[in-house]
């Protein structure tokens, strides 16, 4: 079943957030996410570190309302696969609109060393490491994204690559070694 590719990405990537191990992800796995991608980009006191808290903030905000968030504040493993499984397949659709590119502009923003809005291949590595996917190999991922070759991959080119997270059945494509 070419969705169990995308299904097995989606489980990569909550386990990789649920530092607990408690099969939930809480805001106190969120705010080690932001914590680590805190201490590897962004000083306390800096702009970067301010913009980095505001839109990670934003996006644990949008999970909450998108996932049937349970009394004491937490989504478990099983509605976290549910809620991207479920997205839509037109991309230009709500959503999409809350996600792909807003969080590749996040994550772009804040890793960018000179705020130059793209990200070298190291940058690249180092982001993948901290969120969880330091397994994968990050040359060939990123040859494949940059496609013009000039050893930069834009906001744009990242937020396809989050898009064909979610969507790309092909068991080929540079993002199935995410799963
Ligand atoms: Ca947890
Ligand atoms: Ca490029």
């Amino acid at each position: 079943m070419p969705i169990d590719h995308i299904r097995r990405r989606i489980e990569s990537q909550f386990d990789a957030l649920d530092v607990t191990r408690s099969g939930y992800l809480e805001w106190r796995d969120w705010k080690l996410f932001i914590d680590r991608l805190n201490t590897r980009f962004a000083d306390s006191g800096t702009e970067r570190h301010e913009t980095l808290e505001k839109r990670f903030y934003g996006l644990w905000e949008w999970l909450r309302n998108q996932a049937e968030i349970d009394s004491v504040g937490r989504i478990s493993r099983a509605e976290y696969i549910d809620l991207f499984l479920g997205f839509p397949r037109d991309v230009a659709s709500e959503p999409w609109s809350r996600v792909a590119q807003p969080v590749a502009d996040a994550i772009v923003g804040v890793v960018a060393e000179n705020g130059d809005g793209r990200l070298d291949e190291q940058e690249f590595a180092d982001y993948l490491t901290v969120a969880g996917f330091g397994d994968v190999d990050v040359a060939q991922v990123f040859r494949d994204l940059d496609s013009d070759g000039d050893g930069f991959i834009t906001s744009a080119e990242l937020g396809a690559l989050i898009r064909d997270f979610y969507l790309d059945t092909d068991a080929d494509a540079p993002v199935a070694q995410f799963g």
